[in-house]
């Protein structure tokens, strides 16, 4: 068994919690409420925001055969942000200028020191388990949501062909880069796995919950 399956079968309690959230749940159904859903959004274009260095640090510390497809991912990426902008405006939330909830900051921290002081190994592990999460769990969406929910592209975007094909490569990428590490940086690529995947479920939840920080209420945001 590859590193991959081995990782998604230790953590499958917690991935199972992650694609059982309310969330998603509700998304699918349609009974997410505006707002939760543009606390999603305005967080979310943060973290694919921060998503760019993440990848664009991880360049020079990779194998040459992998400079061509994380180029690609950028791309991806900023298409991505499109995507909310165009999304946001046909909705009418305000994209720009939010603030980053508690989780939101802590992930992109998380994401930025890992590229910036972890192995690669563990830095694709990171990138593999983050977009494997969100590949899931907008399948998890897709199998409900209506036809003519303005959700869709979201579910196009993350439950389509082209990103199942990209965490597939990814996947294939990651047992092979695993194959070659000793048990010491195995065992640090299984802690940035389940760490990612405890980012995932904390983000479904921070979305669900609002984006305001421990111990400041909502109100204390305007200052
Ligand atoms: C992804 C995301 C998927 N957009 N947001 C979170 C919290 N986790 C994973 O990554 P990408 O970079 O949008 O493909």
């Amino acid at each position: 068994m590859g590193f991959c399956s081995e990782q998604l079968q230790r953590v499958a309690p917690l991935w199972q919690q992650m694609l059982r959230h309310p969330f998603l749940l509700q998304t699918r159904d349609g009974t997410i409420p505006r707002e939760t859903f543009a606390t999603w959004m305005q967080q979310d274009y943060l973290f694919v925001e921060a998503a760019v260095p993440f990848l664009a640090a991880l360049i020079p510390k990779g194998p040459a055969h992998h400079w061509e497809p994380m180029t690609q991912a950028i791309g991806a990426l900023l298409r991505e942000l499109r995507l909310f902008e165009e999304r946001a405006a046909a909705v009418g939330v305000q994209l720009r200028g939010s603030r980053p909830s508690f989780t939101t900051h802590a992930y992109i921290q998380f994401l930025l020191a890992t590229a910036e002081r972890a192995t690669y190994e563990e830095a694709y592990t990171v990138l593999f388990a983050a977009e494997k999460a969100y590949h899931e769990s907008w399948k998890v969406v897709q199998l409900g949501l209506s036809p003519g929910s303005p959700w869709q592209p979201f579910v196009e975007n993350w439950a389509g062909a082209t990103f199942a094909a990209y965490v597939t490569y990814l996947e294939g990428e990651l047992d092979a880069l695993a194959g070659d590490a000793g048990p010491d940086l195995l065992s640090r690529m299984a802690t940035a796995f389940e760490t990612t995947v405890r980012y995932e479920i904390a983000f479904w939840e921070m979305a669900t919950t609002g984006d305001s920080w421990p111990g400041i209420p909502a109100s204390g945001e305007r200052w």
